[in-house]
């Protein structure tokens, strides 16, 4: 049993070492809500909120995700008792309350870590992982010309990523594609991720991505249209992945049904949490269908949770799970996140709790709000 009687929540801001483009926007400075949760016994431990500054990905934003967790859902968590492990706590969270699933995944994430705290065991192990360590791929924003592109996919490459994935839209896709593959040895990892860009009349455009042999198509379409993926992977030999529309388990039986992917990317942010997470993992592997974590460029909080998920059996391909150092100047926990020359990130599967300590003097000094919020009558 799990007892969470204080919830912190803070909003630092973290500068991206290079602005981030996807076809529906652009980031440089991370807004990044942090959660730290307390237990009746004292224990603490950190989770994040993945949620953007923008509402281009998904519908929530930090903002919005800040007022459900005050308003709507940390309420139902504080001062109550929660099993262990937390398999049931997104349903506490869920029961009548529609969306926001990256505010609740991020007070269910908080409770897996707690609850492994309390066990005196490692996330991962209290998620069943299996891995020692994981396969990292990179996230390449948008660039201005296919030269740029090509410049930081080699550079990826030589660092040991074992999957490159391109960012696309209209007018940036064929041809930024057509010189990364030209660039890169035959048998490197090369997908494209439009962030729902394209439209099924494109079908004939995007099957001009056929011939670049890619590991997989990412998000065509809008988040919505499962019936016209599944028409388009009709029309494409590049199996489609789906990562916006997969919000929920049942949406997942739904493209397996519809046939309108092939591969999931799960993020837990986006799906409600761990046990969601882990549920959608074991539909796709009961159905043949790999799985890989995708990322939402977290801090060194989120990336633990990522990182313990992608340790499970069936997360068969490489993951957005890139080091540290991809992303910040300096991050917020220690160990900072590495990867070696293999690509491989090392699970911290015998470390208590989440695996990474924050580093709580930079924090507070990052920290631009903070609010407490505790059971009523625990003021
Ligand atoms: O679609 O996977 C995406 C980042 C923000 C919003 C959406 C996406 C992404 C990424 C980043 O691709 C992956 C990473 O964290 O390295
Ligand atoms: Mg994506």
């Amino acid at each position: 049993m799990i007892r969470i009687e204080r919830i912190t929540l803070r909003e630092i801001r973290l500068r991206l070492r290079e602005p981030f483009r996807i076809s529906s926007g652009v980031v440089d400075e991370r807004r990044i809500l942090l959660l730290e949760l307390r237990d009746v016994s004292g224990l603490t431990e950190w989770a994040e909120c993945v949620a953007g500054e923008q509402p281009n990905y998904s519908p929530e934003t930090i903002d919005t995700a800040w007022l459900a967790i005050r308003e709507w859902l940390a309420p139902r968590i504080l001062g109550k008792g929660v099993g262990s492990p937390p398999e049931g706590v997104f349903e506490i969270l869920d029961r009548h309350v529609s969306g926001h699933n990256m505010a609740k995944a991020a007070i269910e994430m908080g409770c897996w870590g707690i609850a492994a705290r309390l066990r005196q065991t490692s996330l991962t192990k209290m998620l069943g992982g299996e891995r020692d360590r994981v396969a990292t791929g990179i996230s390449l924003g948008i660039q201005r010309d296919p030269d740029a592109l090509v410049q930081r996919a080699q550079r990826a490459h030589a660092d040991g990523y074992r999957k490159i994935k391109v960012k696309i839209q209209p007018g940036a896709d064929v041809e930024f594609v057509r010189a990364v593959r030209a660039a890169l040895p035959k048998d490197v990892s090369i997908m494209a991720d439009a962030n729902s860009a394209y439209s099924f009349s494109d079908a004939p455009h995007l099957a001009l991505l056929d011939e670049f042999g890619l590991i997989m198509i990412e998000q065509p379409l809008h988040r919505d249209d499962l019936v016209r993926h599944a028409a388009l992977q009709r029309q494409l030999r590049t199996p489609i992945c789906l990562d916006e529309s997969i919000t929920d388990v049942t949406r997942c039986e739904d493209m397996i049904a519809l046939g309108s992917g092939k591969i999931v990317n799960i993020k837990p942010g986006r799906v409600g949490g761990l046990a969601v997470s882990r549920r959608i993992h074991d539909l796709c592997a009961a159905a043949g269908i790999p799985v890989w974590c995708g990322g939402m460029l977290e801090s060194g909080v989120g990336r633990a949770y990522n990182v313990a998920l992608a340790s499970l059996p069936n997360f068969t391909l490489p993951g957005d799970l890139s080091p540290s150092a991809r992303y910040w100047e300096q991050d917020i926990v220690t160990p900072e996140w590495t990867m070696d020359a293999e690509g491989m990130v090392t699970v911290p599967r015998d470390v208590v709790g989440i695996g990474v300590t924050v580093d709580r003097a930079r924090v507070d000094n990052l920290t631009v709000r903070r609010e407490d919020l505790r059971a009523p009558g625990n003021g």
